[in-house]
């Protein structure tokens, strides 16, 4: 069975609005990171993941206390990513600017 590590989180810019962002990453509607509060410039160790079986829905969320949450970004790790070393992609959402890597093992 595959497994998607998300190895770190860069954040280079964050959501629109007023100060930190309070960072948290679902996999296939699995909590697995956060809420942790994170900065520009800042790069998080994650080092978290999940099994699955095709494919595995990897989405970034901005929590806010007092309106609906933000998405940042989602992306899907597929199988066929098995062996082919640490991937990255970039998430825009709400005008951030967010850097995942992750790696896919069997
Ligand atoms: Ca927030
Ligand atoms: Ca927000």
């Amino acid at each position: 069975m595959p497994n998607v590590v998300i190895d770190s989180v860069y954040c280079a810019e964050t959501t629109d609005g007023f100060g930190s962002d309070q960072l948290y990453i679902k996999i296939d509607d699995v909590q697995i990171y956060g809420t942790e509060e994170i900065d520009a410039g800042d790069n998080r160790i994650i080092n978290v993941g999940r099994s699955f079986g095709v494919k595995a829905k990897v989405s970034l969320w901005e929590y806010d206390s007092g309106s609906a949450d933000d998405h940042i970004g989602s992306f899907w790790a597929h199988q066929s990513q098995v062996g082919e070393g640490q991937q990255a992609v970039t998430l825009t959402g709400d005008d951030s600017h967010y850097d995942v890597h992750y790696t896919v093992t069997e």
